[in-house]
């Protein structure tokens, strides 16, 4: 794999200290991705050509990330035939509740797949991703499985002081 099968985007670069965590669990998986802020309030024509081109540049799965008027999921969604996960940014005023309700509360026919407010939505939305590529990709399945294999024997070995 070395053109992108993942396209991170998100509404600010304010969101790129959770998202981080989204990226660094791709890298685990060995999976590539690209990554850009990208706004459905500031930059709406940015959106609509980022994700209408999506399909096309090879992509297969796009994770996006907001976080008070959270629409960015749903507008690229709208825009792409391609797998959205959402990830709820958890906002300063009311902690996330206002970002995962404008994200998760879609018409019906337009999916997201919203996962958790903040650094644990981040990271299952690369799992999720990684899940999704491992359908059709041996080394990525291997990547997931080992992924969780490791994280079975860490949970289970863990020493409480
Ligand atoms: C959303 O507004 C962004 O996704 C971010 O979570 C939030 C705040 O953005 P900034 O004001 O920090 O740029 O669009």
């Amino acid at each position: 794999m070395t053109k992108p099968a993942v396209g991170i985007i998100m509404g600010s670069a304010s969101d790129w200290a959770t998202m981080q965590h989204c990226a660094e669990t791709l890298d685990q998986l060995g999976v590539v991705y690209e990554k850009r802020v990208i706004s459905a309030h500031r930059t709406p024509h940015l959106a609509f050509e980022w994700c209408t081109s999506a399909e096309a540049r090879g992509l297969k799965v796009i994770i996006a990330a907001a976080g008070g008027a959270a629409h960015l999921a749903g507008v690229a969604a709208a825009l792409t035939p391609l797998p959205v996960l959402g990830v709820p940014m958890e906002s300063a005023s009311l902690k996330g509740m206002d970002s995962l309700l404008s994200m998760v509360q879609m018409p019906g026919g337009i999916p997201v797949a919203t996962l958790a407010i903040g650094k644990p939505g981040a990271i299952n939305a690369a799992l999720f991703a990684g899940a999704i590529l491992a359908l059709s990709d041996a080394k990525t399945k291997k990547a997931v499985d080992d992924y969780r294999t490791a994280q079975t024997k860490k949970v289970a070995e863990t020493q409480l002081p």
